[in-house]
């Protein structure tokens, strides 16, 4: 299977950008398929780059914001994780996963309309191993107030207190925020509209977040309500994104010296 995939895009294994290239590959597949937007290739370069500048690791603020994310979304009521096209197609298995763990539906929530799309994403999703996908059935959807782009139909997000929403546009997690729900980003842009306006910003590549929340929901299911409370009220999101910022400009200031040694000179 894994050689089928190799052979699909030509990438030897290898390519010393083998990993990203593969990922890239997933994304213009997922296109072809109907999963992904056209402009889902442009929001995938564009996190790529930003990718690079974070050294294309997950950082110590970046694990700070997962390991939060993950005690809030094992407090809530009634969490949902937003599903999109680029985030079905990158990690369809990580989404179902965490899904289960968490006792969370994923509700396809698209920004691009398109005939066939949420049928796409559904059936990746169920491949995938997900039972529990929202937002299919256009009866069952309604409005958010104030927001005009096609992700204001929703489903159980309108019901729900916390909800993530993985690489996003910044009008809905505005509008969100604006009708009293909690919301946990995933963008690798720091300073997005989606990333301020979160309660809880994870700025890490979606491939490496959503495998290390599955890893820390194991951990953290065993903890007491009160030690999951204490987790979520210490932390500061301001704080850690301009952590963040910080880490990218030292990234920056290393690669002064670190991008030439590949020369050997
Ligand atoms: O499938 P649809 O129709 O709902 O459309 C999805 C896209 C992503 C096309 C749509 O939401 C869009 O245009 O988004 P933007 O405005 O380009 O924002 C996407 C954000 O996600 C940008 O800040 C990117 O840096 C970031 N991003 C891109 N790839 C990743 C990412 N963040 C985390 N992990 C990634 N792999």
């Amino acid at each position: 299977m894994k050689e089928k995939e190799n052979q699909n895009h030509n990438v030897p294994k290898t390519h010393p950008r083998y990993e990203s290239l593969k990922f890239r590959h997933k994304i213009i597949e997922g296109m072809k398929n109907l999963v992904v937007a056209e402009a889902g290739l442009i929001a995938h370069g564009r996190g790529e780059c930003f990718d690079y500048i974070l050294g294309e690791k997950t950082t110590e603020s970046a694990r700070k914001a997962i390991r939060v994310a993950v005690a809030a979304l094992l407090l809530a009521d009634k969490p949902v994780i937003s599903v999109n096209g680029n985030t079905a197609a990158l990690v369809p298995k990580e989404l179902a996963k965490l899904s289960k763990i968490i006792n969370a539906p994923l509700e396809i929530n698209l920004f691009y309309h398109k005939v066939g799309r949420i049928e796409a994403i559904k059936k990746i999703l169920e491949k995938a191993g997900a039972t529990d996908i929202r937002g299919t059935s256009k009866e069952e959807l309604v409005e958010i107030e104030g927001l005009e782009s096609n992700r204001r139909f929703v489903q159980s997000i309108i019901d729900a207190d916390l909800i993530m929403v993985p690489l996003e546009d910044g009008d809905r997690t505005e509008a969100l925020k604006k009708i009293g729900k909690k919301v946990i980003a995933v963008d690798l842009n720091p300073i997005s509209r989606t990333a301020i306006w979160a309660d809880i910003t994870i700025v890490d590549n979606i491939i490496r977040a959503l495998p290390e929340m599955i890893k820390i929901a194991k951990d953290l299911k065993n903890l007491k309500k009160e030690q999951l409370i204490n987790i979520v009220n210490n932390f500061n999101n301001k704080k850690n994104i301009i952590d963040t910022l910080d880490l990218i400009k030292e990234y920056i200031e290393a690669q002064k010296e670190n991008a030439f040694k590949i020369l050997k000179l």
